[in-house]
C-alpha cells in the first residue's frame, strides 16, 4: 500500500504537473510508486553509501567504520580504500557491459543484414558505413553494400575479443590523449577483455592496490565510451539512419484518449524500430478501426523513447521516473520493454490497468509481463505480433480511468554531430569562432538519469537554465533531455532565456540553446565532437571550454559514462553522490588526483546553482589557458545552497 502524499509532497517530488496529477492518481488508488518504496527503505544503510560494505565473498559480508571506532578491515584484511576502489570498479563494469552488450546486439543486426538473414534491416547510411570501414581497413572497393556489412561487421567483433592492442574508434581522439591512455596502461584493447579483467581484479586476494583497481576501472569505461557505446551509436546510425533536426514533443500530453497508445521503453532501437514499421502495416490498421480506435499511436520513455525520437520524431511520454506513472493515465494498451532501466515494479502497476507489458529480449524478462521473444531474422512478423496483441487490447480499455492530465510540450530533436556541422554550413569552424570571440564561452553534456533522491527534473532543468543565461551552450542525452524538453528549453525560441552572446549565434542559426543529442549510448557523440573539435585547434580535449554533468544519475551505466569522460579530458559534475565518501583517499583522487594524469576531475555538488558556478570558473578558466577572452574565474561568486531542500 502506499504511504499517500499530500498535494505540498508531490511539489516536493517532481517540478512537472504530469507527475503531480498521477502521484494523486496513486493516492486515490493505493498503487504503491517509486517513492513509497524510497520511503520504505529509510534510513538507507551508511556503510552501503560510503561504499565501504563488501559482499563478495563468504568469509563475509564486512563493513568497515573508516571514521567511527568499529572495525578497520573486512576478515580478509581489505580495508576501506580496497573496498571502495572495488566496488567502484564493478559498478564501472556493469555499467559498461551493459552499453556494450547492447552495442554487440546491434552489431550482430549489422552481420545479419550482410548475412541476409533478416527479414526488415538495411543498410539506410551507406557512405557513413563506408568511412567507418575505412576506419577499420576493410577494403570497399566494388563491394556491394551487403558486402561491406558483413565483413565491417566481422571485423568490428574483434572490438569485443582479445587480439586487438587498442580499439580503432579510440583513434578519433587527439594524438596526445591517446598517449596518456598509453602511459597511463589504460588504452582499451578488448571491451569483454576490460570487463573481465575487472571482475576478475576484484575477485577476493588479486588486485589489492586500490589506484591500480581504479585505473583498470578507466581502462574498462573507456571500452565503453571509445567502444562498446559508440558501435551502438554508429551502428544504430548505419541501420536506422543518421538523426536530423525535426520537431516533436515531450510528457504524458502525447498519450492519446483515443488510439491505441504504445509505450516504447528500454535502450535498443532494435525493436522500437520494427514496431515503428508494423504500426503502418494496412492490415493492422484495418483492426484499429474494427476496435474502435482512431489510430496507433507511439509513444517514447528512457532511451529507447530517445532513439525513435531522434530518428523519427516519435514523441516522448516521460522519462525514468514517468514508467510507473505512465500507466496509471488508463490509456497504454501496451508497455513495450527492451532492457535496462526498466523497473521490476511496472508489471504491478500494470495489474492494476489493462496495460500489457510485453518483454521481448530473452535476457530481460519480467515476472507478470507476457514475452513475446525477439528474433531479428523475423523483425517485422514479430513487430506485426506485438503490434496486434497492443491493438486488440484497446477492447479492454475502462474509458472512466483515461486521465491524461497536461498538454505535451513541443521541443525540437535530431541534433545528430553530422547534422551539427551541416547547420553550421559544413564545418565546425562558426562554432569554434563563436567560442573564440566568447559569444559562446564553453559547452556542457547534461546527462543522466532521474533520481527519486532528488525533486524529479530540478537538478537537470536549473543547471541548464543557469548555463545557457551564461552563455553556454548544452547538449542533452536520456533522461536530462527529457526534463529539459519538458521545460520548453529545446525549442528556439529557448534562445530568450539564454545569454545575449548564445542568444544571438541561436537566433542566427534557428537551433535551441539546448540541443538533444539521443539516448545515453550517444553520449559518445559527444566525444566524437570534443575530439574534432580538439583536432580541429590542435589541442588535447582536456585543453577546451567544455564540461560534463550528471545532475540526477542513479544508474551504473551513468558511472561507465563518467569515468570516459573524464578519462577524456572533460570535467565532470555530480548531482548525486557515488559510493565512495568512505575512502578519502579515493575521493581524493577522483576530484584532485586525476588532474595531473587526466587532465580532468570529478565534483560533487548536488546544488545545480553550485554546479553552474563550478562549471563556469572552470570554462573561463580553460579560456583563459586558451588565451581567449576570459572572465576572472574568482570573480563568478558561489550562490547559497538551497534548491533542493525547497
Ligand atoms: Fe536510464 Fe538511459 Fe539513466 Fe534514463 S538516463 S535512467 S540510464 S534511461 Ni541514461
Ligand atoms: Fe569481507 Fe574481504 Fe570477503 Fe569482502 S572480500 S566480504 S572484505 S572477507
Amino acid at each position: 500500500m502506499t504511504t499517500g502524499f499530500s498535494e505540498d509532497g508531490y511539489k516536493k517530488k517532481s517540478i512537472n504537473a504530469d507527475t503531480w496529477a498521477m502521484l494523486e492518481v496513486a493516492r486515490r488508488e493505493g498503487i504503491e510508486t517509486v517513492w513509497d518504496r524510497l520511503e520504505k527503505q529509510q534510513p538507507q544503510c551508511g556503510y552501503c553509501n560510503l561504499g565501504t560494505s563488501c559482499r563478495i565473498c563468504a568469509m563475509g559480508p564486512c563493513r568497515v567504520d573508516p571514521f567511527g571506532e568499529g572495525p578497520q578491515k573486512g576478515v580478509c584484511g581489505a580495508d576501506a580504500d580496497i573496498i571502495v576502489a572495488r566496488n567502484l570498479a564493478r559498478m564501472v563494469a556493469a555499467g559498461a557491459s551493459s552499453h556494450s552488450d547492447h552495442g554487440r546486439d546491434i552489431l550482430e543486426t549489422l552481420y545479419r543484414v550482410g548475412e541476409s538473414k533478416t527479414d526488415i534491416y538495411t543498410i539506410s547510411e551507406p557512405e557513413k558505413m563506408k568511412s567507418l570501414a575505412a576506419e577499420y581497413g576493410v577494403d570497399i572497393e566494388g563491394k556491394s553494400d551487403q558486402e561491406i556489412a558483413a565483413e565491417l561487421a566481422w571485423e568490428m567483433m574483434e572490438d569485443f575479443g582479445m587480439r586487438r592492442e587498442k580499439l580503432p574508434m579510440a583513434a578519433r581522439a587527439p594524438e596526445v590523449r591517446q598517449q596518456i591512455w598509453e602511459k597511463t596502461g589504460t588504452y582499451p584493447r578488448g571491451i569483454d577483455r576490460e570487463n573481465v579483467e575487472t571482475l576478475h581484479r576484484t575477485h577476493m586476494g588479486v588486485d589489492n592496490d586500490w589506484v591500480n583497481i581504479l585505473l583498470h576501472a578507466v581502462r574498462t569505461g573507456l571500452s565503453d565510451g571509445w567502444g562498446g557505446s559508440m558501435i551502438a551509436t554508429e551502428l544504430s546510425d548505419i541501420l536506422f539512419g543518421l538523426p536530423t533536426p525535426k520537431a516533436s514533443s515531450m510528457n504524458l500530453g502525447v498519450l492519446k484518449a483515443d488510439e491505441v497508445n504504445i509505450v516504447l521503453h528500454g535502450h535498443n532501437p532494435m525493436l522500437s524500430e520494427v514496431i515503428v514499421a508494423a504500426s503502418q502495416d494496412p492490415e493492422l490498421l484495418a483492426l484499429v478501426e474494427e476496435q474502435g480506435a482512431k489510430g496507433i499511436n507511439l509513444a517514447g520513455l528512457c532511451c529507447t523513447g530517445n532513439e525513435v525520437l531522434m530518428r523519427r520524431g516519435i514523441p516522448m511520454a516521460g522519462n525514468h521516473l514517468l514508467q510507473e506513472l505512465c500507466i496509471m493515465t488508463g490509456a497504454v494498451e501496451a508497455m513495450v520493454v527492451d532492457y535496462q532501466c526498466i523497473m521490476p515494479a511496472v508489471t504491478e502497476v500494470a495489474g492494476c490497468y489493462h496495460t500489457k507489458v510485453i518483454s521481448t529480449f530473452d535476457k530481460a524478462k519480467f515476472p507478470g509481463a507476457e514475452h513475446i521473444s525477439f528474433d531479428p531474422a523475423r523483425g517485422l512478423e514479430i513487430g506485426k505480433q506485438i503490434v496486434q496483441t497492443a491493438v486488440e487490447n484497446y477492447a479492454n480499455r475502462v474509458p472512466e480511468r483515461i486521465n491524461i492530465p497536461v498538454k505535451s510540450a513541443p521541443m525540437m530533436t535530431g541534433f545528430s554531430v553530422e547534422a551539427v556541422v551541416q547547420a553550421l554550413g559544413g564545418t565546425p569552424e562558426p562554432l569554434v569562432e563563436a567560442i573564440k570571440e566568447g559569444k559562446i564561452r564553453g559547452a556542457v553534456g547534461v546527462v543522466g538519469c532521474n533520481n527519486p533522491k532528488i525533486k524529479q527534473d530540478l537538478g537537470h532543468t536549473e543547471l541548464t537554465r543557469r548555463l545557457i543565461e551564461n552563455d553556454i551552450l548544452v547538449v542533452v542525452t536520456g533522461c536530462a533531455a527529457v526534463a529539459d524538453g519538458k521545460a520548453g528549453l529545446m525549442m528556439p525560441g529557448a534562445a530568450d532565456q539564454a545569454g545575449p552572446g548564445l542568444s544571438e549565434v541561436c537566433k542566427a542559426l534557428g537551433i535551441p540553446p539546448v540541443l538533444h543529442f539521443g539516448s545515453c549510448v550517444d553520449n559518445t557523440r559527444i566525444m566524437v565532437l570534443a575530439a574534432a573539435l580538439a583536432n580541429f585547434l590542435g589541442v588535447d580535449i582536456s585543453a577546451l571550454p567544455l564540461a560534463g554533468a550528471a545532475p540526477e544519475w542513479y544508474s551504473e551505466k551513468a558511472v561507465a559514462i563518467g569515468v570516459y569522460v573524464v578519462a577524456s579530458g572533460i570535467y565532470t559534475v555530480l548531482g548525486t553522490a557515488p559510493p565512495v565518501f568512505g575512502s578519502s583517499n579515493v575521493v581524493k583522487l577522483l576530484t584532485e588526483g586525476l588532474e595531473d594524469v587526466f587532465g580532468a576531475t570529478f565534483a560533487v555538488e548536488p546544488d545545480p546553482n553550485r554546479a553552474a558556478t563550478l562549471i563556469r570558473r572552470y570554462i573561463e578558466r580553460k579560456r583563459a589557458d586558451l588565451g581567449l577572452p576570459a572572465v576572472d574565474p574568482e570573480s563568478i561568486s558561489m550562490p547559497e545552497a538551497e534548491l533542493l531542500l525547497a
